[in-house]
């Protein structure tokens, strides 16, 4: 029966695949017929094999920050927390359990926390805990797998199809982790179980808090079809408005959409999506055993827009990040500037060099041009950070002083206070 499943998956993938080449063959017979030596444009076409031979694993920590905090403090249980700082303009990094059902959430400025949620308790983040806790866990996932890609502090992939101790069902394993985290380390977690990173994430995210949830290769077509858009990996807010404008509100809605379709609209992104409806992500688990960016940020207590006052503040940032590049001893090629004005809006301006960065001398004079490239006098500014990251696709460039726009992951921003 299993196997039937399987087999009929991977027909619908060879389908798929013939599809693509058909559309492919045409392209170039229209080409030749219409023989105007016109390039029709590309299409990066997805021929991707569904493999459905792996086991991976993605485990989620809940709550994360606030499990820690409510763990090591009993007066904190049972109790509606957020994490993050007491102030006019602070921001809530996540909130307990008791308090999300108020509409306290991540992201959340704290002031709206607070009138959502008038018990809430408000406890400031304690960075170095999280790190030595997630250095907890990974020891554990060691148990199983070297082969650990981490996301964030409470979140990675496992890739377990040839694991340590030998067990058959990857379900089993994540069982066991689960059960040692509780133990070794009094927390819950999340664990979502698949054969490819793309479902093993969306699972861990279906039965929380303390959830274990398996998408077995039978079922995934079935499961991604009835999966609400807004649950898709990769499609935030805005994608899944756009989405909704197209008329796709279920996977089953996004896999009727052809692949040309959803390559107009969403660029490098369609093919991802077109393949995401098809249960196919053969991304490998990635080990990752270098840190790649380092950076500070700032939220000011009141909004800047002069100058002076954003040079100085700039020059702050810049202190800061040298301190903590000397102090672990860490160093890049591109340094990356971060806005965040008033109205939330945010950009991110990089400059990539040939030579290292590390010293305040390097970083200074490129922070300021980069400060130059944006325009603040309309739009004040509420938060500025920077970050020094190593070589970002340097082999591939060796363009100097090349502007570059980048997404800077939230957690290579968090940093132990005092560091
Ligand atoms: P998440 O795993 O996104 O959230 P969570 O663990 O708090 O809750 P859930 O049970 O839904 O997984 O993030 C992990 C930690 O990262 C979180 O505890 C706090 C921090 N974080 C922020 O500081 N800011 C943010 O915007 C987000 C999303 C997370
Ligand atoms: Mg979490
Ligand atoms: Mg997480």
């Amino acid at each position: 029966m299993f196997m039937s499943q399987c087999a009929k998956l991977t027909k619908l993938t060879i389908t798929t695949k013939f599809q693509q080449y058909f559309v492919e063959s045409s392209r170039l017979l229209l080409s030749f017929l219409t023989n105007r030596f016109v390039l029709l444009p590309q299409l990066s076409l997805p021929l991707q094999c569904n493999n459905m031979e792996r086991k991976i694993i993605h485990i989620d920590m809940d709550a994360f920050f606030a499990s820690v905090e409510q763990r090591d403090n009993p007066e904190l249980r049972g109790k509606p927390i957020a994490i993050g700082a007491d102030v006019e303009r602070g921001v809530v990094a996540t909130a307990s359990y008791e308090a999300r059902p108020f509409g306290v959430h991540s992201a959340m400025s704290m002031r709206i926390a607070k009138r959502r949620c008038p018990e809430l308790i408000v406890v400031p983040g304690r960075y170095h805990v999280y790190k030595e806790v997630s250095r907890q866990m990974h020891d554990i996932f060691h148990e199983y797998t070297d082969i650990i890609e981490p996301i964030s502090l409470d979140e990675a992939f496992l890739d377990v199809t040839h694991n340590k101790p030998g067990i058959g069902l990857a379900v089993d394993i994540a069982r066991e982790i689960k059960a040692k985290i509780k133990d070794r380390l009094h927390l819950t977690a999340s664990a979502g179980v698949s054969y490819n990173k793309f479902l093993a994430k969306i699972a861990s995210d279906q039965r929380k808090p303390d959830g274990l949830c398996t998408i077995h290769p039978s079922r995934a077509q079935e499961f991604i079809d009835a999966l609400r858009i807004e649950k898709f990996w990769l499609v935030g807010p805005k994608t899944a408005q756009t989405m909704h404008r197209m008329g796709i509100f279920t996977g089953a809605d996004l896999r009727e959409v052809s692949l040309k379709h959803l390559t107009d609209v969403f660029g490098k992104m369609g093919p991802v999506f077109y393949n995401f409806a098809r249960g196919i992500d053969d991304r490998p688990v990635v080990v990752d055993h270098e840190r790649k960016s380092m950076g500070c940020e700032h939220t000011f207590e009141h909004d800047l827009y002069k100058r002076g006052a954003v040079l100085i503040e700039l020059n702050n940032t810049v202190n800061e990040l040298v301190r903590r590049l000397e102090k672990h001893d860490f160093e890049g090629h591109t340094l990356t500037l971060k806005v965040k004005f008033h109205d939330f809006r945010q950009i991110t301006r990089s400059i990539t060099l040939d030579n290292v960065l590390r010293t305040r001398d390097d970083i200074l004079p490129l922070a300021k041009q980069l400060l130059a490239q944006v325009d603040y006098r309309d739009h004040p500014i509420r938060l500025l950070g920077l970050s020094v990251t190593k070589s970002i696709n340097k082999e591939t460039s060796t363009t100097v002083n090349q502007w570059i726009e980048l997404e800077i992951p939230f957690t290579e921003w968090q940093e132990t206070p005092g560091e």
